[in-house]
């Protein structure tokens, strides 16, 4: 049921990218920050299922030492670190124990990598609403940040307007 869910999810957000088209403008969006870490782009696309949802984001580190994604939390649901690995040309999504963010450089959540998977959800999250989000760092950092749902295409008209330029 979940594969099934996921790979409906997949399906949905690789049609996304194909559709999202080169509007590039503004300046990323932070928001949330905490010593030499900073979060932009925090969207979560509105649920394609009743039991899915996925959220995205970008944690830049401006920092000289490296840190380490650890946890998800919200109170929408079960958060899961996933990323999608194409492996004999099938794309399918694995779990991740952890995410680095090297120093100087970002962690970077979008569709068809890196994402946040939400499971158990309380109820599925409907364009309009904003859910909290609090993610915890192996340094002992602590982000929270409300995240807006908007429609998928919005998602990824979003994180396509220029992102942070660290590499
Ligand atoms: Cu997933």
């Amino acid at each position: 049921m979940k594969t099934t869910n996921c790979l409906t999810l997949l399906i949905s957000t690789l049609a996304a990218l194909s559709c999202a088209s080169g509007e590039r403008a503004s300046a990323p969006v932070a928001v949330a920050s905490s010593g030499d870490l900073t979060v932009y782009h925090a969207y979560a696309p509105a649920s394609p299922a009743p039991d899915v949802a996925s959220l995205y984001f970008t944690v830049v580190n401006d920092g000289e030492a490296a840190d380490t994604l650890l946890t998800i939390t919200s109170p929408a649901g079960e958060a899961t670190l996933h990323n999608v690995v194409t492996q004999d040309g099938i794309a399918r999504m694995t779990p991740v124990e952890a995410l680095p963010i090297p120093p100087h450089g970002l962690a970077r959540l979008a569709p068809g990598g890196y994402h946040v998977m939400f499971s158990n959800l309380v109820r599925p999250l409907n364009l309009g609403d904003t859910i909290a989000v609090e993610l915890a760092l192996a340094s002992g950092t602590m982000l929270r940040f409300p995240v807006p749902v908007l429609s998928y295409t919005e998602v990824v008209k979003r994180l396509d307007q220029g992102e942070p330029s660290r590499r």
